[in-house]
């Protein structure tokens, strides 16, 4: 286990005993992710390729006989956050909102799998929040490890994720795919996770940045993003009505050969949002034949062609990305893009590592230029999934 996954892990143990007098049952935790490419796919069955960050987010947790759920979060400043205990069986969408929604809503997942029962779980972490990064699906797949775990039972990742994915889209409220949920659940040490949404077949691709002297840079814009506040949705009522007048289950059945003529149907407005998930699964076939191939270099400018599709026909960067990923570029990142949902969170760009301070300080000197919060930058490690700590 790596030194800062005991951190945290630790960390939420020691809270649990100071909230609760006694050490708890047990400690899981689950990472953050970053998604190498496969941008606003996933909803679409198509293609993804994730790793997990080395941040996590550790529940202590032991069961209670009174069927309540208390949940309580440590803070980075060392304080505690505590939702409103309720009884596992009261809880209904619409009822809990903010941070607790999250860890509510697997509980409430979870029964409706007749598969949880009342816990008192503690919280402590490091996944950036709001950075476009899914600390909201590492605290809910560590959740949800933490009360199948207190249950007794058996693990099946997937099914999982599917319940993770039913907390997130009917509990808390945002429209969001398998991606980030799976990846926290799935991914290993040293690879990426190449993932076909559709078939749910995956497969642990290596990815080793450092052998070859680049790395994997996350440059945390800080500008604020939500899945919950409309954009988001709107992409995605978007694509599923392109689907819809092309006569396919999803866009993942339309194929780059036929992608001309798929657009020559389709309403003006609708064809940009297409065009982006077609040639973006087309560009995560080509990543894995670069990663499977040892070159990962070639990755460089399949992430400059996902960028520019983001932004330019899916619509979902904003300026702080669009200067991360242009002053990274012109600095000698072999390639930058945004990653997640958008409309803010991070970018990442694959650097030469002696590239590294400089691609940094040019990103900064940007945003200082513009007025802009500092923005947050480390390089970024293939990691563990999430698992049982203690
Ligand atoms: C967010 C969502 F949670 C994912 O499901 C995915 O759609 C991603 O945005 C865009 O690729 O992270």
């Amino acid at each position: 286990m790596s030194p800062a996954r005991r951190n945290q892990a630790q960390r939420a143990a020691d809270a649990f005993g100071e909230l609760h007098g006694t050490a708890p049952h047990g400690v899981w935790s689950a990472p953050g992710r970053v998604n190498l490419i496969g941008e606003h796919t996933d909803y679409n069955d198509g293609f993804v390729l994730p790793f997990a960050l080395p941040h996590r987010t550790a529940v202590a947790a032991s069961p209670r006989a009174d069927g309540v759920l208390s949940v309580s979060t440590l803070g980075d400043d060392g304080r505690f956050r505590h939702a409103a205990p309720v009884a596992v069986a009261d809880l209904e969408p619409g009822g809990v909102s903010g941070w607790a929604a999250y860890p509510s809503g697997v509980a409430w997942a979870l029964r409706a799998e007749g598969l949880t029962g009342g816990a008192d779980l503690v919280i402590a972490g490091d996944v950036p929040s709001g950075a476009g990064l899914s600390s909201s699906h590492a605290l809910e797949c560590a959740v949800a490890l933490a009360l199948l775990g207190l249950a007794g039972v058996a693990e099946d990742r997937p099914r999982i994720a599917r319940w993770v994915q039913r907390a997130e889209n009917d509990f808390v409220g945002a429209p969001t795919g398998l991606l980030d949920q799976t990846a926290s659940l799935l991914c290993t040490e040293a690879h990426v996770l190449f993932l076909d949404v559709r078939s749910g077949e995956s497969e642990q691709v290596p990815f080793d940045t450092a052998a070859q002297d680049l790395e994997v840079l996350v440059i945390d814009t800080r500008a604020s993003h939500s899945n919950t506040d409309g954009g988001y949705g709107a992409r995605r009522a978007g694509c599923e009505r392109a689907a819809a007048l092309l006569g396919v289950r999803a866009l993942r059945d339309v194929g780059i050969a036929e992608l001309d003529e798929a657009l020559g149907r389709l309403p003006d407005e609708l064809r940009p949002l297409v065009r982006h998930v077609v040639t973006e699964n087309e560009r995560v076939l080509r990543a894995v034949d670069a990663l499977r191939a040892g070159s990962p270099a070639d990755l460089g400018p399949l992430l400059e062609a996902s960028h520019a599709s983001l932004r330019d026909d899916y619509r979902v960067s904003c300026p702080e990305l669009d200067v991360a990923v242009a002053s990274a570029s012109a600095e000698g990142a072999l390639g930058a893009r945004m990653i997640g949902g958008g409309f803010g969170g991070s970018a990442i760009a694959l650097v030469p590592v002696d590239r590294h301070e400089a691609v940094v300080r040019r990103v900064l000197a940007g945003y200082a230029e513009r007025g802009w919060a500092t923005p947050r930058t480390f390089p970024a490690v293939p990691s563990a999934g999430a698992g049982r700590d203690h």
